[in-house]
């Protein structure tokens, strides 16, 4: 019986999925939530992961398993707390899951472990990649072979902290007409552990090709990129963080620009929002997290996916999470 919609897995918290097909079967990359007590923050504080569990199903129908623990904080010797939302990406037959967490300055970098296995268990670099920060990590395997990284959050990932190129706790936050922060892009080494390019803002513009505004918050980039290829575009899609949609953009290169096209999901239960997108033999599917299991705590989210209709032209049906 289909999963879909439903919590993919329920002994324990799970949320920013990142899916991929690999080996036929679908694998899914998520964070692993850790229950407490503790309050919210706009630091993301309660967001307090450890670990890394892969899931994977044999198809979109199949039951969900889980692979147990792949990679746990004790054993990367960079990291400090808070692994947040990876993904991951085969080359060679090798698989290289990417990951944020704060360093022990406290200061989010990315980190990347390779397997032979897409399940794990993976093993970490010792240090950070060099020159990266912020969060949530999500990588293009382009058909020429070529990889590509893109990232960043604001407010607790720390985005708006590097806009001198350097870390700045105090940095001013773009807001009201200021053009808005876009994610970051760097194209990948061919050994995928570090950059090739020095990384750069993406820029999202609006109908008219203007930048797209901070203040413009049902829009603009706040969090957990993800890039699709369709009939040779590409699509940016990401989270609005404040009010919780996710939205994507077209452009027609891996780095952009890319014009504001729509919305993919209106809001679910919980503050956070973070979606996959991947093809599944000529279907798509919008893996994405609420907080149904908990009945709306933030930081125990859950993963779910549905099906996702994309047009000929690129375009997406909006999906209304709670609706037939
Ligand atoms: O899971 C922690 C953070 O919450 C992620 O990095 C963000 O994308 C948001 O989902």
């Amino acid at each position: 019986m289909s999963e879909q919609r439903r919590p993919l897995v329920s002994h324990i918290f799970t949320a920013d999925p990142s899916a991929h097909v690999f080996n036929g079967k679908l694998y899914i990359y998520p964070s692993h939530d850790i229950p407490h007590d503790g309050e919210d923050n706009d630091d993301g504080d309660e967001y307090r992961m450890e670990d890394y569990h892969i899931l994977s199903m044999d198809n979109p129908d199949a039951p969900c398993v889980d692979h147990g623990c792949a990679l746990h904080m004790k054993d990367i010797p960079w990291v400090s707390k808070q692994m947040w939302a990876p993904d991951a990406a085969e080359k060679d037959g090798k698989y290289y899951l990417y990951f944020p967490a704060r360093d022990k300055d406290g200061i989010f970098r990315l980190g990347v472990a390779v397997s032979d296995d897409p399940a794990g268990p993976f093993t970490p670099e010792k240090d950070y990649i060099p020159g990266s920060y912020s969060i949530d990590p999500a990588v293009l395997m382009d058909d020429d072979g070529r990889g590509y990284v893109y990232y960043g959050g604001l407010w607790g990932g720390q985005l708006e902290m590097w806009q001198s190129g350097s870390f700045d706790p105090d940095a001013h936050r773009p807001e009201g007409s200021e053009p808005a922060l876009g994610p970051m892009f760097a194209e990948l080494d061919p050994d995928m552990k570090h950059f090739k390019t020095e990384p750069k803002h993406l820029q999202i513009l609006d109908e008219n090709g203007s930048p797209l505004t901070a203040g413009d918050e049902d829009r603009r980039y706040f969090e957990g990129p993800w890039m699709h290829k369709f009939n040779g575009k590409y699509y940016l899609s990401y989270s609005t963080g404040t009010t919780h949609y996710l939205v994507y953009a077209e452009g027609d290169k891996p780095d952009g620009p890319f014009t504001y096209k729509g919305r993919i999901m209106e809001p679910v239960l919980g503050w956070t929002t973070h979606h996959s997108i991947v093809e599944y033999q000529g279907k798509w599917y919008l893996f994405y997290h609420d907080c149904e299991l908990s009945n709306g705590i933030n930081h125990r989210r859950n993963v779910k996916f549905t099906e996702l209709t994309i047009h000929e032209d690129g375009t997406i049906d909006t999906i209304r999470p709670y609706e037939a």
